[in-house]
């Protein structure tokens, strides 16, 4: 049920996203919790089951891959067994229509999901990696090595490459730099964009909780889509209250309706 506030604030969105010339989306664990993939800042969420320090930072990893490992194993057959949701849908449709306006589009996500991907969106930047890819213990995200490791659950925990080396998750961990390739390009658009969607996220993790204040410096709108209150709340142009697979199919549908 859309209340008539968020109904007023999705018209608004949709009449900005329709005169976008160059938009960047950046999405956080929210957008896929209505496929059932746990968060991490939520109640219930991961950050309240494990310890972050013992699970997602390279100094956890080096001491124990195999409990890494373990909890990555889990994940990925979490991931497996979930589809992507209407938000995700919408969001590939989205891209679908400035594309065919001859517009800019890139969806900057900090989820290592995937499911982005599976929805049917393109130009996409995983800021924070992928967990269905790994690589040499050792290497960086840029480095040679980076491959595909879509065996799950993993006959061998922890996993090595053909060469008997270790191999990590190609995810970026706490007090790791993000691939400078991957970071560089969301930067180039985060300072160039007219419009920005944020999507379920806390805002909390940086650098990515830094791009929405590039356009907000410029004058330029940014929608934020969030059942709860984060830190951008106050700040965005616009900040619907609302499950993103509940809205996002309104906006795309009031961009098509010409609220432009
Ligand atoms: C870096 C991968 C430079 C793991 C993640 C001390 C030492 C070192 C660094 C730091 C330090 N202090 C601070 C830092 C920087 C640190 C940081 O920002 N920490 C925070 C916690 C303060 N950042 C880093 O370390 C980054 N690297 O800075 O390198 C450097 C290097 C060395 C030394 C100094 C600096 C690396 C950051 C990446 C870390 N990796 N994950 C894994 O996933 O397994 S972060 C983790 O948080 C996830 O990637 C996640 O994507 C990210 C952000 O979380 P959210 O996606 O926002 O999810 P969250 O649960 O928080 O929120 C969900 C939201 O959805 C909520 O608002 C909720 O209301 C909403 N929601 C719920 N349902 C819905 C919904 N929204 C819409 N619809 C719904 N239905």
């Amino acid at each position: 049920m859309v209340e008539r506030e968020t109904g007023a604030q999705i018209t608004a969105a949709a009449r900005i996203l329709a005169e976008s010339k160059k938009l960047v989306v950046l999405t956080g664990a929210g957008v896929s919790a209505e496929s059932g993939v746990p968060t991490f800042r939520d109640k219930d969420g991961l950050w309240d089951k494990y310890d972050v320090t013992t699970l997602a930072t390279p100094q956890a990893f080096e001491a124990d891959p195999a409990f890494v490992w373990q909890w990555y194993d889990w994940r990925r057959q979490k991931v497996k067994s979930v589809e992507p949701n209407p938000g995700h849908f919408a969001l590939a449709e989205m891209e679908r229509i400035f594309s065919g306006r001859g517009a800019s589009f890139t969806l900057v996500t900090q989820n290592i999901d995937n499911l982005h991907c599976a929805a049917g969106s393109r130009n996409i930047l995983e800021l924070h990696g992928n967990i269905w890819k790994a690589r040499p213990w050792g290497t960086g995200p840029d480095d040679i090595g980076v491959r595909d490791l879509p065996e799950c659950p993993l006959a061998a925990i922890p996993p090595r490459d053909e060469f008997g080396r270790l191999l990590r998750p190609h995810i970026v961990w706490f007090g790791e730099m993000l691939s400078p390739l991957i970071s560089d390009r969301a930067h180039v658009a985060a300072s160039t964009c007219d419009a920005m969607l944020v999507i379920g996220t806390s805002n909390m993790v940086y650098p990515s909780a830094a791009l929405p204040y590039m356009p907000l410096r410029r004058g330029a709108p940014v929608i934020e889509v969030n059942p709860g209150v984060t830190a951008l709340s106050t700040d965005a142009t616009i900040s619907i209250r609302a499950n993103s697979g509940e809205v996002l199919p309104g906006i795309v549908a009031g961009m098509g309706r010409g609220n432009g």
